[in-house]
């Protein structure tokens, strides 16, 4: 597939080896414990077919009262910290930026999606979006700064990094579909996108 053409966004394909990525999943597990993965709804009440859950100083939620970061999970509990090796990753790609503040976790099963959106509940709009993909391969679909106007799609593999900052800080972006058994990393197969991104 030809390379995306949409400025500021890159693709790192070779930041984890399946043995980091295992290890990854593990320290994900022990998060999850901590603050278990979760359904959010929209606005408008309607469930999100993504389970999420994040960790760092705040968590991005979703529920009736509106799309907005919270510094506990809905039990009331703080969130776990961001594992060590995300970090080391986020300092290495993007050396000038503000550390994340927020590393939302998604989970898909094989028939979930996440519709066209924009980032844009952080304060900072210059610092970066990096995100990594973990499990079965997602068709990645990058617009612009319209809803609706042309676009472009990718499958995202187990290990990529997405790096998106200037005009795909703010672009439309979503996952179409995933690829059921695209990958052996998770036993019971679907998909994990850890979005980093700096809140205040
Ligand atoms: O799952 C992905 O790769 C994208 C997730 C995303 O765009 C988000 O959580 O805002
Ligand atoms: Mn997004």
């Amino acid at each position: 597939m030809a390379p995306l053409s949409v400025r500021d966004f890159e693709i790192h394909s070779e930041n984890f080896s399946p043995k980091h990525q295992r290890r990854l999943v593990e320290a994900l597990r022990h998060c999850l414990k901590q603050a278990p993965l979760f359904q959010p709804v929209t606005p408008r009440g309607t469930p999100m077919s993504v389970r999420m859950s994040a960790a760092g100083t705040y968590g991005w939620i979703s529920d009736r009262t509106g799309y907005r970061y919270e510094p506990v999970h809905p039990s009331g509990q703080a969130w776990p910290a961001i594992p060590e090796v995300l970090l080391d990753m986020w300092r290495s790609l993007v050396p000038q930026a503000r550390l994340p503040e927020c590393c939302l976790i998604n989970w898909y099963d094989e028939t979930a999606k996440m519709g066209m959106h924009q980032d844009r509940d952080e304060a900072d709009m210059t610092q970066p979006v990096v995100s990594v993909s973990l499990g079965d391969e997602a068709l990645f679909r990058m617009g612009n700064q319209t809803r609706g106007g042309k676009t472009e799609s990718i499958w995202l593999r187990s290990g990529d990094v997405v790096v998106m900052t200037g005009s795909a800080r703010t672009a439309y972006h979503g996952i179409d579909r995933i690829r059921p058994n695209s990958s052996a990393l998770l036993p019971n197969g679907g998909r994990i996108n850890l979005t980093l991104r700096v809140v205040t």
